[in-house]
């Protein structure tokens, strides 16, 4: 821990305290949680023992927590699915009912499926990508128009249901940012964030994020008490006796736009999602984040790198390194060899929400010292950050601490972090697969079809080129895919000359090619962020956007989404029940519908090349005439990375990835 992280700044505190309407004191754990409690009864919830933000330390329960090998799923997530795959079945009926498949009686196949084989009925994934807030804002259109709950999605041309429909729900950095948000304030729609509320700073991505909110309420009133609102959390972690990095700053800063509750919800737990009343019934997707495991001493991500996901039940990796997981809630606790010794005590509260989307999301800790020195933000504050970044060093400063290292003394011969006290997470994109396909490609899980939802940057301006499927397909070739499998996809020139980055594109359609010995992976529907109605290529490092622009980009994507309502292709909801039946029918060996075989032969990758380069990539609109961003000019020249990267960042494949967020 850093001892010179105790700031002086309780004083500070108290004015804050004072000066809010209600007289509340923010920092009051009792109080605090009492309040939160009462007005929060069904949201993510508040319940760090502490009642703050600091982990607590408290009596290991009866069955004291353990690590499990990842051989299978974990008996919560079997149990759960029993309940939400069966709860899957009336959206998808309504779904592919709508969906038209002409000569084909989807009502009764998937009632037939759910009441006589369970494992015939589609099971179905959506996946973010990262890239900051485009990512967020293009994520959040798709799952507007997935989302029953919003007026219009299930009229002609939708897709609404698809998302009630679905049991996985993955998201990376910006899109973990969204998921994350989402379940933090009770699996609420799209539509109701954009909205907002009086007093709430939730998604008012007006106000960067350096900055702090206008207003939130009841105890932030300027981007310096805010600032020291921050460190003063984060001190309060380190003093309990815990390690601090940057992504504690970073998590409890996004916290403040991602989750409604005052100063962000400092209580508010990844773990608690298990324990609010939607997601006990099954009424939610089973959400996901993805982040890197960093291995001691080494500073570039390769594929080789360890993928962690973070579930409401458990934390770990599938990957033959790591092989294990242990329980999200307890995270913190001393795992040595995978358990808390009998003379242990367990810790509660380490899995901070905004600190595990802060962690699937490091990159962008760095940004934070930049921008801080630009503001009025109190010395100490700008100390504090310094200090951290000195204590890890310069090639240290996207990393996420965990300590103790849950897998400390696990999987001993293959861990690369077996014998550290610390595991470092970084960005889940940093290894170039920046969708969160890897828990979706788990046997175990059995996913039929991934919705995967591209926002990255690999364009000169800023729009996707299949970068991220390359390297989770170039993955399953490197030992430590076990047995995970990918569809084939091209290059990034056929991508675009394909028009595979411009409009949905489905890979891995034919689940007879794929080699026997392997488990048949997902069919992809490839989502990639396109201009429809507006220029949604925005910096992946932009911080502020208009409300206007915010809700420009959902609708864009939500228009990507339902090809513009099916006006660019009346047939569109028909394809999306076609690929949600695919692996179903095949393994059911039933006969595709003609309506499908025709969705496929429009939307299926062909197997064809055309790697010519045909320099620079200017989308124009699909629909409309749009005011976004900008198709060529405005945004046509990089902004030069590196200098806002600073002179930390020296490594090569950080810059690479940094092109492609
Ligand atoms: C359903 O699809 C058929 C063609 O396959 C078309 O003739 C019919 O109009 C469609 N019905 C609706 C409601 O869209
Ligand atoms: C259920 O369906 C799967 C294939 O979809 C098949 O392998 C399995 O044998 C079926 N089980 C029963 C009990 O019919
Ligand atoms: C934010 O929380 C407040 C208080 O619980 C609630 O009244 C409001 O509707 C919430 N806003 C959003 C956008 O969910
Ligand atoms: C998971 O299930 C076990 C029993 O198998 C239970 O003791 C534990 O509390 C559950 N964990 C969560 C987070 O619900
Ligand atoms: C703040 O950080 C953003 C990246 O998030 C960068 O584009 C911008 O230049 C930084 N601003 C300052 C003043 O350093
Ligand atoms: C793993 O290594 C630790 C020492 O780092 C040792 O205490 C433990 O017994 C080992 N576990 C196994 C299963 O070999
Ligand atoms: C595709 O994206 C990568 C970065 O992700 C970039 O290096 C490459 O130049 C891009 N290629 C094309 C043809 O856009
Ligand atoms: C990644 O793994 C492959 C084989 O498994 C190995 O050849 C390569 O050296 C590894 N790369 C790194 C950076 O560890
Ligand atoms: C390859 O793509 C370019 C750009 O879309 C196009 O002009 C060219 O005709 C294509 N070549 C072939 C052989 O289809
Ligand atoms: C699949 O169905 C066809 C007829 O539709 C039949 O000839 C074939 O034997 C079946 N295959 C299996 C594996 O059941
Ligand atoms: C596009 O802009 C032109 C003139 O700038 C306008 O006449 C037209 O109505 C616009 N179209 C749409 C779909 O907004
Ligand atoms: C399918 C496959 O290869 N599974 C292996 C994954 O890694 C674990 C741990 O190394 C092995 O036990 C599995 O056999």
């Amino acid at each position: 821990m850093h001892p010179h992280m105790s700031l002086p700044i309780t004083l500070l505190h108290l004015a804050t305290a004072l000066a809010s309407p209600t007289g509340d004191l923010p920092h009051n754990p009792g109080a605090q949680l009492l309040s939160d409690l009462t007005a929060l009864a069904h949201r993510a919830l508040p319940n760090n023992p502490s009642g703050g933000y600091a982990p607590a330390i408290i009596p290991c329960p009866a069955a004291r927590p353990t690590l499990r090998r990842a051989g299978s799923l974990s008996q919560n997530e079997t149990s759960w699915l029993a309940d939400r795959r069966p709860l899957t079945v009336d959206p998808m009926v309504e779904l592919l009912t709508r969906a038209n498949i002409t000569d084909f009686d989807a009502a009764t196949y998937i009632r037939n499926a759910a009441a006589n084989n369970l494992s015939a009925l589609p099971n179905i994934a959506i996946a973010v990508s990262g890239g900051g807030y485009r990512a967020l804002m293009n994520g959040a259109g798709f799952l507007k128009a997935a989302d029953n709950r919003v007026d219009g999605t299930t009229a002609a041309g939708g897709i609404g249901g698809l998302l009630q429909a679905t049991t996985y729900l993955a998201g990376l950095s910006g899109g973990g940012w969204l998921v994350g948000s989402l379940f933090a304030n009770n699996f609420s729609t799209v539509e109701n964030l954009q909205r907002g509320s009086d007093g709430s700073s939730v998604w008012k991505f007006d106000s960067s994020i350096f900055a702090g909110p206008k207003d939130s309420g009841i105890s932030i009133v300027n981007t310096a008490e805010y600032w020291v609102d921050v460190a003063d959390q984060v001190a309060s972690k380190a003093n309990a006796g815990f390690d601090t990095s940057i992504t504690d700053y970073w998590g409890r800063a996004l916290s403040y736009q991602l989750v409604n509750a005052t100063d962000g919800g400092p209580a508010y737990t990844f773990s608690s999602i298990a324990d609010t009343s939607n997601f006990q019934q099954a009424g939610t997707p089973f959400p996901i984040l993805v982040a890197d495991g960093r291995a001691p001493d080494e500073t570039i991500i390769s594929l080789n790198a360890t993928n962690f996901e973070f579930n409401p039940f458990e934390m770990g990796s599938w990957d033959p390194t790591v092989y294990g997981f242990a329980p999200t809630k307890y995270l913190a606790s001393n795992f040595s060899g995978g358990v808390v010794p009998s003379t242990g005590s367990c810790v509660e509260g380490f899995d901070q929400i905004g600190y595990v989307m802060g962690t699937s999301s490091s990159l962008f800790n760095q940004f934070l010292l930049t921008n801080l020195t630009e503001l009025n933000v109190p010395s100490l504050v700008i100390k504090a950050i310094t200090d951290v970044l000195e204590a890890l060093g310069n090639n240290n400063n996207d990393i996420a601490q965990y300590m103790p290292n849950p897998f400390l003394g696990w999987s001993n011969a293959t861990n690369p972090g077996a014998s550290s006290i610390e595991l470092s997470l970084v960005d889940g994109g940093e290894d170039l697969q920046n969708i969160p396909l890897n828990p979706l490609l788990q046997p175990a899980r059995a996913v039929d079809v991934i919705f995967a939802v591209d926002s990255s940057a690999d364009t000169t301006v800023f729009w996707p080129n299949g970068t991220a499927l390359r390297a989770t397909y170039d993955r399953q070739f490197v030992s430590i895919a076990n047995g995970t499998a990918f569809p084939a996809v091209p290059d990034a020139a056929t991508f675009i000359n394909k028009g595979l980055n411009s409009r949905p594109a489905f890979f891995g359609c034919d689940a007879g090619n794929f080699s026997a010995g392997v488990a048949v992976p997902p069919l992809v529907v490839y989502v990639p962020n396109a201009p429809y109605t507006a220029f949604s290529n925005v910096s992946t490092f932009d911080p502020s956007y208009s409300l206007e622009q915010r809700d420009q980009i959902i609708e864009n994507a939500y228009n990507g989404a339902t090809q513009g309502n099916g006006s660019l292709d009346a047939q569109w909801p028909t394809c999306v029940g076609c690929a949600v039946l695919s692996r179903s029918l095949w393994r059911t060996n039933t006969t595709v519908p003609q309506v499908c075989q025709d969705c496929f032969t429009r939307y299926c990758w062909d197997g064809s090349l055309n790697s010519t380069d045909n320099g620079p990539y200017f989308p124009d609109l699909k629909i409309g005439n749009g005011t976004v961003g900008a198709k060529s000019a405005a945004v046509a020249v990089k902004p030069g990375r590196w200098g806002m990267v600073g002179t930390a960042v020296a490594t090569v494949v950080l810059g690479v990835y940094l092109s492609a967020v």
